[in-house]
């Protein structure tokens, strides 16, 4: 497959970034000509930022399975389209062929269709790193259903909530995942969490590990007993569903600052179209390159890097079921040693604690491969992007710093690797499309270079949310209230002197812990659930290896007697309400927590306290009571 809309050079990255802002509807129509429509549009935009109300390609026709695979069976039918490394080095690696997996999304979207499955119905998936998890969001895919896969890491209570959020009528899972030393009993999960899900009718168990799992009469299938009831029917092919541009393609939850995670939206038409140019550009793929991208598919860089990214571009992804430390702290360097692979896009969290092993595991692995690397999730400190620069990229490989969220669908500021420039610890320029601004406090644009502020799209781009699922109203206030004809992004920015962007962080109250996005208000009402907890206030603080940590102050109803256990008490709680992710590194006891007058809790506070800036704490005298600032200075830990 070759790629006309991929930019060669710096000049030619000027020149499509221009045509994108005089012309945005031209720019992208060309883009979109290269992909295949079952029907074409009949108006490439329309928008408003108000209500917000966005559509791309009006009136197409597309399914997004058949450019992730029926259009390459023709040219690239015996190329890898998945390899797969699985978590134990001893055990047979997979490839699957373009047209084996083909096969084998046609052969589940029957089972999917022999289940009940109809378009537009709402499909969770709660699965390990397996092929299977990429073949079931491609079934889903493929007949219109909406899948929402939830991360492997979430708790039952977790699952739950997405589920009913979005009323799924079936689950796919397994009986279990490994994942480093660990066998996560993925279906004894789901069984707890389907207590609560009365529309759930259908499971389908894929075998992984083995592990002992409860299969119950009349809801619960094997997916192996399934695939061989579609081959006893003679394996029917399994036509795309035609679906419009606009439709749902896939929800995906993710933490804002306020309450239960929001299932963020994205459509089929401009999805697609975003996915793919931005992997075709940031990473120069040149066909028959490895890809390998180490997120999980449960993330949305899974969704957009391992999936539907790559395929769409005929490309060979990498899929990696395990974790970079096992079984040891040379694993990721061997995955690219074993099937030389050439891109390798990981987060700032992988890189710091791999460097923390020193160069031991990297000597004697051939990286010469590598010819470019990728970062994201959070922000990459100097030190890491130089460690990853010099030892992995041996000096040679260009570094793709990443800026983007869920909310965007694909990437939107970064080098694309080798063709514009790079800057440690910035993500650089805008993908052609995209018209960043940074605003002050009053929403008012700081126009200029070497100015900092927030960080706002003021143009739409065909991979951008729709709406929140369920809630519009709720994706119009988080996102297109703030500023006024803005999409906000919650992250803070500074631009250069050249205007290359820095993103420094988010300015609200959303964690990133090991590139993970955690609310802090999701935090302090799992830790409320604790019985013996008044309250308690959740801030972040800088974390060695994860960027940030999770500080907790609580205010208990009596002393404890026990300390430790109560803290332990406490991280389990928040295990089981959200999962071992947003557990807390840091739980400090206290009697009470600075308030305002009007009983706001001041966060900037506790934050330059967690942060150890005791002598950088501003006016405490608006404070309800003041003498609880000494008090907490006095028991940090
Ligand atoms: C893709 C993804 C989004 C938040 C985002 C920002 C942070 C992501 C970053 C980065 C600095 C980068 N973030 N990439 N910060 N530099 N290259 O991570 O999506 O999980 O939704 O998180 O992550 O704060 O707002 P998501």
């Amino acid at each position: 497959m070759s790629y006309p809309y991929q930019l060669k050079s710096y000049e030619e990255y000027k020149q499509a970034w221009q045509h994108s802002v005089t012309d945005p509807e031209g720019f992208w129509a060309n883009v979109a000509d290269h992909f295949y429509w079952r029907r074409k549009w009949d108006r490439v935009l329309e928008w408003n930022f108000k209500d917000p109300s966005v559509k791309w390609f009006l009136g197409a026709k597309v399914n997004i399975t058949e450019n992730c695979l029926d259009r390459h069976l023709g040219t690239l039918g015996n190329q890898p389209a998945i390899i797969w490394e699985p978590n134990d080095p001893e055990e047979r690696h997979r490839v699957i062929t373009y047209r084996d997996l083909y096969n084998k999304v046609c052969q589940f979207a029957n089972v999917l269709k022999n289940n009940g499955v109809k378009k537009g119905d709402r499909v969770c998936i709660y699965m390990g790193m397996i092929p299977e998890l990429a073949i079931a969001v491609l079934a889903c895919a493929r007949i219109g259903a909406i899948h929402s896969v939830v991360f492997g890491g979430f708790s039952a209570q977790s699952i739950a909530d997405r589920i009913q959020d979005a009323q799924c009528s079936l689950v796919i899972t397994c009986d279990g995942a490994f994942r480093g030393a660990k066998d996560i009993p993925l279906k004894a999960v789901i069984d707890d969490a389907l207590m609560a899900c009365p529309t759930v009718k259908k499971v389908i168990v894929c075998t992984r590990t083995r592990t002992p799992v409860s299969m119950l009469k009349g809801r619960d299938v094997w997916w192996e007993d399934e695939i061989k009831a579609v081959e006893t029917q003679g394996n029917p092919p399994c036509p795309a569903e035609e679906m419009d541009a606009e439709d749902e393609l896939f929800i995906l939850y993710t933490s804002g600052s306020t309450g239960k995670p929001k299932g963020v939206v994205h459509t089929c038409g401009g999805y697609m179209v975003y996915a793919n140019y931005t992997f075709v550009n940031t990473f120069q793929y040149k066909q028959g390159e490895v890809f390998f991208c180490t997120a999980d598919i449960g993330w949305i860089t899974g969704h957009s890097y391992i999936v539907y990214g790559p395929l769409s571009a005929g490309a060979t992804t990498l899929m990696f079921e395990g974790v970079p430390t096992y079984p040891d702290a040379g694993r990721f360097w061997d995955i690219v040693d074993k099937y030389r692979v050439n891109t390798l896009y990981t987060a700032p969290t992988a890189i710091r604690s791999l460097m923390g092993f020193g160069l031991g595991p990297v000597n004697h692995k051939d990286l010469s491969s590598l010819t470019k690397l990728g970062s994201v999730g959070e922000p990459i400190n100097e030190e890491a992007w130089h460690w990853y620069k010099d030892n992995i990229g041996k000096g040679r490989a260009p570094i793709a710093d990443t800026w983007w969220q869920t909310e965007t669908g694909g990437i939107m500021i970064t080098t694309l690797a080798g063709v514009t420039p790079e800057k440690p610890g910035y993500a650089t320029l805008p993908m052609p499309g995209i018209q960043p601004v940074l605003v002050d406090e009053q929403g008012k644009e700081i126009e200029g270079n070497g100015v900092s502020g927030n960080l706002c799209i003021k143009f739409p781009w065909p991979g951008m949310l729709r709406t929140t699922y369920g809630d519009h109203e709720r994706c119009r206030t988080n996102y297109f209230a703030t500023y006024e004809n803005l999409y906000f992004t919650g992250d803070g920015c500074l631009r250069d002197e050249e205007g290359f962007y820095r993103i420094t962080g988010r300015v609200d109250d959303v964690l990133n812990v090991s590139g993970h996005r955690i609310g802090t208000a999701e935090v302090e009402n799992a830790i409320n659930m604790h019985a013996g907890v008044v309250e308690s206030a959740v801030v972040g603080y800088p974390h060695d290896i994860k960027g940030q940590g999770i500080y907790a102050y609580v205010i208990l109803e009596n002393l404890s007697k026990d300390p430790e256990l109560t803290r332990k008490d406490i991280m389990q709680t928040v295990s089981r309400i959200i999962g071992p992710i947003a557990k807390p590194d840091r739980i400090q006891f206290v009697s009470g927590l600075p308030k305002t007058r009007s009983g706001k809790i001041m966060r900037r506070i506790l934050r330059k306290i967690a942060e150890n800036e005791m002598d950088n704490l501003g006016d405490t005298s608006t404070l309800l009571d003041p003498g609880v600032v000494d008090e907490i200075k006095r028991g940090r830990l």
